[in-house]
């Protein structure tokens, strides 16, 4: 995998480097009355999951480009997990997707053992049919008009909950594809009624220390309508299912300039916000990415879940979703999840208590400044050194590259073709 030693000597590269700005950034910080410690302690406990599919070159529809050492299955997957981890000690879990993901459960088990690795919400998948599938999502799953088919993908989410259950695994999130491509051609209300009847099977095979996440999606791939296409229909959802079910925001999956930071204040305070997929996104469900598109609405979305973070109850699973085409997906995996880390300390930064201040009189310019303050800070010290005392890569992205681990999984994974049509 990665070197031990190979991180200690580009560590050692870097290490006078790092202390120098490390305690120029305490100075500064000292003057504003901030513990850099403090911080540096938040960004070691933080964490975010790695997806499982994120780790193989993702396609757009028109073609797949894959590079060279592409996983050939979960078990390689779970090993470029383990470098992401290693580099950055960010990204302490997985998240599966089945049945892309299916294998033995305890071979898992076991393979995550070595990778030091855990697992976090586990993901169904009725917006696809498997060869071996008896009924097509064709025209949907969990809201099909035909009984069997739904019953079918009912049967699929409790297999997810059944593997999930044997790895360690305490949530499924339910992702669904369905809704309409011409106006009339469903029923608006009679499909969503579909989907709540048999989400509520689904809730009732869940064991009890299990949550459900609902994820919704504007649309795509259906065109015209989705069934669970918004923040409200989700909510309904969590509510009308009961207390184990929350609903699970994707950045990428609202209309263009929807305010996200207020979806995730409003879930919070309806006390249903389960957890993230983080990307990054332009146009749509764009998968970009965490932080390189929009970083100060990763910021502003981090300012709202630091504000609420002693809420009674409050537990997010912090998941990243994307699709890489045209990167090594181990490097955006590394930047995305240092990113979101980024975020959250720079938001832990913010002068509460002056923004608070400047709020209650209303003074919207200098409340705008505080965010400002804390956004514009160059918290990278305090990332860094984070990962070094936790014997991860000062720099994550050089010493993968120094590793020649890319190379080394292209001797042992054959190439695979490229081609037309990709997945999401
Ligand atoms: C749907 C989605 C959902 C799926 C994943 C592959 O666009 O965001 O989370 O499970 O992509
Ligand atoms: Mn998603
Ligand atoms: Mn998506």
């Amino acid at each position: 995998m990665i070197d031990k030693h190979l991180i200690e000597a580009e560590n050692a590269a870097r290490a006078k480097d790092l202390a120098q700005d490390y305690e120029a950034l305490a100075a500064r910080l000292a003057r504003r009355d901030v513990d850099i410690e403090d911080l540096t302690a938040r960004a070691t406990a933080f964490g975010v999951a790695v997806p499982s599919w994120g780790t193989g070159t993702g396609g757009t529809r028109f073609a797949r480009f894959p590079g060279l050492g592409e996983p050939r299955g979960i078990m390689d997957k779970l090993d470029d997990c383990a470098v992401i981890n290693r580099l950055t000690d960010a990204t302490p879990s997985v998240s599966l997707h089945i049945p892309w993901d299916k294998e033995d459960p305890a071979l898992l088990l076991e393979k995550a053992g070595e990778c030091e690795l855990g697992f976090d919400a586990m993901n169904s998948n009725t917006f696809q049919d498997q060869p071996d599938q008896e009924r097509s999502y064709k025209f949907g799953s969990l809201s099909h008009t035909d009984a069997a088919t739904r019953e079918q993908a009912v049967e699929h989410n409790l297999e997810c909950i059944e593997i999930g259950r044997q790895i360690g695994s305490k949530a499924l999130t339910v992702w669904i594809g369905d809704g309409s491509n011409f106006p009339g051609q469903t029923s608006l209300s009679r499909q969503f009624d579909r989907y709540l009847e048999a989400m509520k099977q689904v809730y009732a095979g869940l064991p009890d220390d299990w949550r459900i996440f609902s994820e919704h999606k504007i649309y795509e791939p259906a065109f015209y309508s989705t069934v669970v296409q918004d923040w409200g229909t989700s909510l309904m959802t969590a509510q009308e299912l009961g207390p184990k079910a929350q609903c699970l925001v994707d950045l990428g999956h609202h209309a263009p300039n929807v305010n996200i930071e207020m979806i995730v204040a409003r879930l919070i305070r309806a006390g249903k916000l389960g957890g993230f997929h983080f990307n990054d996104s332009k146009y749509g469900d764009d998968d970009l990415d965490s932080g390189t598109i929009e970083p100060f609405r990763l910021f502003l979305v981090f300012n709202e879940l630091v504000e609420l973070e002693n809420t009674p109850g409050l537990n997010l699973a912090h998941m990243i979703d994307q699709s890489h085409n045209v990167t090594d997906p181990i490097e955006s995996l590394i930047v995305s999840a240092c990113e979101i880390q980024r975020a959250y300390v720079q938001a832990s930064l913010v002068d509460r208590a002056a923004l608070d201040g400047y709020r209650q009189e209303n003074d919207a310019l200098m409340a705008a400044a505080t965010l400002r303050a804390a956004f514009r800070t160059d918290v990278e010290p305090i990332l860094a050194m984070a990962r070094a005392r936790a014997g991860a890569a000062i720099d994550p992205v050089a010493a993968y590259r120094a590793s020649g681990y890319r190379a080394k999984t292209a001797e042992q994974r054959p190439r695979v073709a490229g081609g037309g049509g990709g997945i999401v």
